[in-house]
């Protein structure tokens, strides 16, 4: 006989939220039937809905790259329109933040915080299934916005108006991507609060903050991250909407508004966005640099307190993205000072995961390489980010290529080698499977290469003057940008050999014991401990920790 339980939660409603009643094995069965799996609340089965989108979107978006990179492999190719290209430049950074790098991380750590604080679930489970599925509608606005008259938003992921106003862009695309806009936001917001109530409330007897394992950490400042920033991107977007709709002046020049005000609200929320991509990912590295150091993670205090500082710096920051928009010398003296205190922070994480795996027993599996690749460019992303917060190199380099580079450093060989790391790490917990380690081998070396040959060089050309979001450009800069075109084709065979390394393992039958790294004997943890993939509701009786 099953009994369907709708939430163990739920059942203890009246209880103290950090008292668990000792349970017998609860009688629940796995969900079976694909309206059963659709219809879950169970933070396992959200968790791999939503790495399933990120994975699919990461093809869609990263063929617009495809397509751009054809574009620009040779000076004056003209194989798409520029009106075309426009969008596609528009949608590809729009689809790898919004749909591809947060869902992802979102995934992950839907799937893992609940199990590595020794919950049942997340605190709201049906929020939690409304976070993942109101994207789904957000998706759709975005991609099916290139239909309509006039096509998608064409205006840059950034959408400052003037240009995405009505008078410059007049096609409904831009209120889809808007609208669009919203939806994802709604997604983040209501997911953070979720995380945070979560990791607060639900924590397991005995797991206090100072034990709780760094990835939760990192989701827990990422939380209040997009807690804080993006109700002010939704403010900004919308005010964008009412201009375009109602004939409002919040950033029309002739209307007494600003449109500098729009960049200030807009990168409030998109410099910490940037953090939001990448916190995620510095917890999963720490997992997985320790690890495979067979070590503790060194440190762990001051992670804690570097994560704390980038959660808070990163709100002060933003006007870096603003150096020519004509701000006081005064103020970008500030938000110079400020850029370049947030390395620091940053330096005491690079130093620990260095000291992590300093004297430790190395073991190089696939995630070890990605969580590697990772570090060598994630500092090299963030010394260009240092560069360019200096004002007079940025001044000089502002919208050419070289920024182009800087973010594709910390974005690909930061948050994408992250998830790389990650899935590697833990698709044996989630599936019961290993990936095949051969394969891996070879997806991350095509991807590391790839990832170097594709956007290296893009910083001399952006030193040389070449303006980024150009569909054409002068003769001079065509060598590099060949060469970067080619090295898109290494990244996607890695992206396509990574998909077939999935289905691959999915096709051979369950193997995989409870701790296939076989880390547990050093790093005690509740996700090492419990079957793969796990049960539903993780834990027949919730532990005790020590
Ligand atoms: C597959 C390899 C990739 C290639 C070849 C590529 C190429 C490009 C190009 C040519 C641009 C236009 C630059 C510009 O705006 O001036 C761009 C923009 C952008 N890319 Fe990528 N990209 C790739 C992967 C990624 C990934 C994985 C992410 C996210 C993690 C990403 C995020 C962005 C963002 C946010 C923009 C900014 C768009 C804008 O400023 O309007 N890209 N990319
Ligand atoms: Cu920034």
């Amino acid at each position: 006989m099953s009994v369907t339980i709708d939430s163990p939660q739920q059942n203890e409603e009246r209880k103290p939220t950090r008292h668990f009643p000792d349970e017998p094995q609860l009688p629940v069965t796995r969900p079976t039937g694909i309206l059963n799996v659709l219809g879950s609340t169970d933070h396992k089965v959200i968790g791999m809905m939503y790495l399933i989108l990120a994975l699919a979107s990461a093809f869609i978006g990263g063929s617009f790259a495809g397509a751009i990179r054809a574009q620009l492999s040779a000076a004056n190719l003209e194989l798409l329109k520029p009106e075309l290209f426009n969008q596609l430049i528009t949608m590809h950074g729009s689809v790898m933040i919004f749909f591809v790098i947060i869902p992802a991380l979102a995934g992950f750590g839907n799937y893992l915080v609940p199990i590595m604080i020794g919950a049942r679930d997340m605190a709201f489970p049906r929020l939690n299934a409304f976070s993942f599925w109101v994207l789904i509608p957000a998706a759709v606005l975005m991609f099916t916005s290139f239909a309509v008259d006039g096509g998608a938003n064409a205006a840059g992921w950034t959408a400052y108006p003037p240009l995405s106003l009505k008078e410059y862009s007049g096609t409904a695309g831009v209120d889809m991507w808007i609208l669009g806009v919203h939806l994802a936001g709604l997604s983040s917001i209501t997911g953070a609060i979720n995380f945070i109530v979560t990791i607060l409330n639900m924590r397991a007897p005995g797991m206090n903050m100072m034990k709780m394992p760094l990835f939760c950490w990192a989701w827990l400042v990422n939380a209040w991250l997009i807690l804080v920033g993006t109700p002010v991107l939704s403010g900004a977007v919308t005010m964008v909407l009412t201009d375009r709709a109602f004939g409002t002046g919040f950033f029309k020049p002739g209307l007494e508004g600003d449109p500098v005000l729009y960049q200030h609200l807009f990168w409030f929320y998109s410099h910490p966005a940037v953090y939001i991509m990448v916190l995620p990912g510095f917890g999963i590295i720490s997992h997985v640099l320790a690890s495979f150091s067979r070590k503790q993670i060194f440190g762990y205090t001051g992670m804690v307190w570097a994560l704390g500082a980038i959660g808070i710096i990163g709100f002060l920051v933003w006007g870096h993205h603003m150096f020519t928009a004509g701000i006081s010398p005064e103020i970008r003296l500030y938000f110079s000072f400020m850029t370049m205190l947030i390395a620091l922070p940053t330096g005491v994480k690079i130093w620990s995961w260095l000291a992590t795996i300093w004297g430790g027993t190395i073991r190089f599996t696939t995630a070890m390489k990605f969580a590697l690749g990772f570090i060598s460019l994630f500092v090299i992303g963030g010394i260009s980010g240092v560069f360019l917060a200096n004002v007079p190199f940025d001044v000089q380099v502002h919208d050419t290529y070289f920024v182009v580079a800087h973010f594709h450093y910390v974005l690909v060989g930061g948050a994408t080698m992250a998830l790389f790391a990650g899935s590697y790490f833990w698709f044996p917990k989630m599936s019961g499977r290993m990936l095949s380690e051969k394969l891996g081998t070879a997806i991350f070396w095509l991807f590391f290469f790839g990832m170097n040959i594709t956007f290296l060089p893009l910083h001399l050309v952006g030193l040389q003057g070449m303006a980024r979001r150009i569909w054409q450009y002068r003769p001079e800069f065509e060598t590099i940008n060949m060469i970067s075109s080619m090295g898109y084709l290494l990244m996607l065979a890695a992206g396509m050999l990574f998909l077939y390394s999935i289905f691959e393992a999915l096709r051979r039958p369950r193997d995989c014991s409870n701790d296939p790294w076989n880390i547990n004997d050093i790093q005690k943890s509740l996700v090492w401990d419990i079957e793969s993939p796990p049960p539903p509701y993780n834990f027949a009786k919730i532990p005790e920790v020590h």
